[in-house]
């Protein structure tokens, strides 16, 4: 078989696609738009549709032990390792209709052009919807693509929710089977590359008047969970001299952080407390416990560490002085990772033959290509979001440009199918 087949032109359909994207969006929370949080009903019944779509272009689906949703489209060539592309179906609370669900229905809507044109690959194609990217109740992030490639614990998987569910009971809920995770489900060689297209959720395209991101790398993440606890008492008959405030400490750590994160140089570097929670959060009672999250980003993990290495040691002298005690455990970390270079020029060699104006970039934001990057080159396509919003209902991107960032990853993966294949033609000729 030549590897380099003259194909005929596939145009994704950009108002199929925005009826998709509505589709999924539709699944959510009435009081809470965009909601579909994950291991909630909401989720599960997103992936129902989703399965449906999959199942109508041909796809077999599937849910692999770390609750993954993979369709499949078989390639005339099976025996190459698989070509995969995907993202998230999950949300945060009270989110957006692009993050996550954008990267899924722009491959399924890239299939479809493929389809409509007549076009078959050598390679298998599959596309993913990964389990829990969004950080949840478990307090881990990026749960189905830690579970692909061995990166979920026996301690991760005995986390528990606030229901007093573990992690583990999660997994089982959404279709996985946690009892199969003892080893990595996938290893090297088992995916051949993984596109995965998402919106920037930054300002960076939209005011650089650009189309596409082309993604170098992602950034390191490590949130620390910290509880502070002082002494409930009553907010009229306690002198102030008297009190263990809990969150009048937590304030005065809080506003720390931001001062510490603004005055770094070494690398950018942000962070935020973006979830706290008073105990027992009552008006007239001085707050007694108050437990809250740090979650700090940068490219490296050395500006990282410096960083809380620095705001530990602040936060320990503040309670001391305020008479507190403090707990910290660290929650989950993603490394900083790059992105293949050969995946890269394929994106950007995409965009430009499309004659879309593109830029190479980081992305501040964590996607599960970071692990995915264990198994195989990766590489992602970012498309821009309006006013940099992202993680609210303003998240938008337009159909035009989500019509752009899908014929980018269709022409992207056309290329790389021809190309990988001759590689392996090339090397089994060895
Ligand atoms: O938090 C993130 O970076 C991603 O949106 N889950
Ligand atoms: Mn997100
Ligand atoms: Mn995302």
């Amino acid at each position: 078989m030549n590897a380099v087949v003259s194909r005929p032109r596939a145009n994704v359909n950009a108002a199929r696609l925005e009826r998709r994207i509505a589709d999924l969006a539709a699944v959510t929370d009435p009081q809470f738009p965009w909601s579909r949080t994950a291991f909630s009903p909401l989720h599960r019944e997103g992936r129902v549709w989703l399965a449906r779509e999959m199942a109508s272009l041909g796809l077999s689906t599937a849910i692999d032990a770390g609750a993954n949703l993979i369709g499949r489209l078989r390639g005339q060539r099976p025996e190459l390792a698989p070509m995969a592309t995907g993202s998230h179906s999950d949300t945060v609370p009270s989110g957006g209709r692009f993050d996550g669900a954008a990267g899924i229905l722009v491959a399924l809507e890239a299939l479809h052009a493929m389809r409509d044109a007549g076009i078959e690959l050598n390679h298998t194609l599959e596309i993913i919807d990964f389990l829990a990217e969004e950080p949840n109740q478990y307090g881990l992030s990026c749960i189905g693509s830690r579970a692909m490639v061995g990166a979920l614990t026996a301690a991760d998987l005995q986390r528990t929710a606030p229901d007093g569910t573990t992690l583990s009971e999660g997994m089982a809920s959404m279709g996985g089977d946690p009892d199969g995770l003892d080893m990595p489900l996938r290893t090297q060689g088992d995916l051949s590359v993984f596109v995965e297209l998402h919106i920037e959720q930054g300002r960076v395209l939209e005011s650089g008047g650009l189309d596409i991101g082309v993604v170098t790398d992602i950034v390191g993440i490590r949130r620390l969970e910290v509880r502070m606890m002082g002494r409930a008492d009553h907010s009229g008959a306690t002198p102030m001299i008297m009190r263990a405030d809990a969150l009048a400490g937590a304030a005065e750590i809080i506003v720390g952080f931001e001062r510490r994160a603004e005055a770094e140089k070494l690398a950018p570097l942000v962070a935020t407390v973006g979830k706290l929670n008073v105990i027992p959060n009552a008006a007239n009672v001085v707050p007694g416990q108050v437990d809250f999250t740090l979650e700090v980003r940068a490219a490296t993990e050395a500006a990282i560490i410096g960083y809380l290495a620095d705001v530990t040691g602040e936060m320990q002298s503040i309670a001391e002085r305020r008479g507190l005690k403090l707990a910290a455990e660290m929650a989950g970390t993603n490394l900083p990772v790059k992105m293949s270079l050969m995946v890269q020029s394929a994106i950007a060699g995409a965009a430009e033959a499309l004659g879309l104006r593109h830029q190479a970039m980081p992305s501040g934001a964590g996607h599960d290509a970071a692990f995915v990057a264990r198994l195989c080159p990766v590489g992602m396509i970012f498309v821009p979001s309006k006013d940099g919003r992202s993680h609210c209902p303003e998240e938008y991107t337009s159909p035009s440009q989500l019509a752009a960032g899908a014929q980018v990853l269709l022409t992207t993966l056309l290329h790389l199918d021809t190309t990988l294949t001759r590689d392996a033609q090339l090397r089994n000729a060895q």
